[in-house]
């Protein structure tokens, strides 16, 4: 077999593997919601300003996906992730003027919790006159900026999470260049097909072995660059717990997937320093640590930001 059939039918084997994710997958409950609601987001957010320029857009992928093993579920393989990156992240992605689709897993990190007391509902809202609520002036500025700047959508399964990211792509793609993603989340590499899931809880009597058949989850990332949003401008993440191979893993990524950059961190250090690695580059990103409230998340997104103007005006000239 010669080197362009070989890529062919690895093309064609990627399709089928999707194709078959896709049909067997449990639908989302709420899809047309989901869309009409991301379109009014996407579309609000990326008409036109006084400049002329449309605003950038980020969607941002946070916490672990799960793989159920039974389709009422009981138990479930799950994917270490607080979602603390990309709650964190998104803030600096909206001070840097984006609007975010911060699509997190329930019960992880939230953007802004950090600027809202712990008792969001209670503590940020006051009553005034009759039935009418106001925000405290103090909490105004977070409160406004998660309504109106940010939409976030929820995942728990591998199943959600790959079809809300088609969803997503598909306004994403006609922004072309200006849209990004930045696909922090712990997606699982193996699941169980939704047609070879049993559907009751699994009876732990019997058996001393337990034999559940996990198949590899396909490799969306291609599909992504390739054909849900081609222009648009993606950052991936690695992560691992062994430093001697962090690197070398990254770099395949970033070939394999046609990746804008891939950040490499490993997990002990991950709150401390990462390092982005480009085509021709690998920049070691580090928290201030003369500054006690800073992030690793302040630089690196400053970077990713720099990066993605370069990559918009780039794409202008190509043209
Ligand atoms: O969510 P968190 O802040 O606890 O951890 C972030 C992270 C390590 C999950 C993320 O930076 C990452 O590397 N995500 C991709 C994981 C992977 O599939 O390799």
């Amino acid at each position: 077999m010669d080197a362009a059939n070989g890529s062919q039918n690895s093309e064609q084997t990627l399709d089928s593997e999707v194709k078959a994710f896709f049909d067997s997958a449990p639908p989302l409950h709420n899809s047309n919601d989901i869309i009409q609601k991301l379109n009014h987001f996407i579309q609000l957010n990326s008409s036109p300003s006084e400049n002329g320029v449309g605003r950038r857009i980020v969607c941002v992928t946070s916490g672990g996906t799960t793989a159920p093993l039974e389709q009422r579920c009981v138990r479930y393989v799950d994917n270490f992730s607080s979602g603390h990156r990309g709650a964190t992240s998104t803030e600096y992605f909206l001070k840097a003027g984006y609007a975010v689709i911060f699509l997190y897993r329930r019960g992880s990190f939230q953007p802004f919790c950090r600027s809202l007391p712990d008792d969001p509902l209670l503590e940020c809202f006051e009553s005034t006159e009759g039935l009418n609520i106001q925000v405290r002036e103090a909490y105004s500025k977070a409160v406004k900026t998660a309504i109106v700047d940010h939409h976030a959508l929820p995942f728990s399964t591998v199943f959600e999470y790959l079809q809300m990211l088609q969803i997503i792509s598909r306004p994403m793609k006609d922004i072309g260049p200006r849209a990004m993603f930045y696909l922090a989340a712990a997606v699982s590499d193996y699941y169980v097909p939704w047609k070879d899931m049993v559907e009751h809880k699994i009876q732990s009597d019997g058996s001393y072995l337990l034999d559940v058949k996990l198949v590899q989850v396909p490799k969306m990332l291609s599909v992504l660059r390739k054909d849900w949003a081609p222009l648009a401008f993606c950052i991936s993440f690695k992560l691992e717990t062994d430093t001697n191979i962090l690197l070398n893993k990254a770099r395949g990524a970033l070939e394999k997937y046609n990746m804008h950059a891939v950040v490499a961190n490993e997990l002990s250090t991950r709150k401390e320093k990462v390092v982005v690695v480009t085509i021709d580059d690998k920049i070691t990103v580090t928290r201030d640590k003369s500054k006690a409230d800073d992030d690793v998340e302040n630089p690196l997104i400053k970077l990713l930001s720099q990066r993605h103007s370069a990559y918009i005006e780039d794409s202008k000239r190509m043209r």
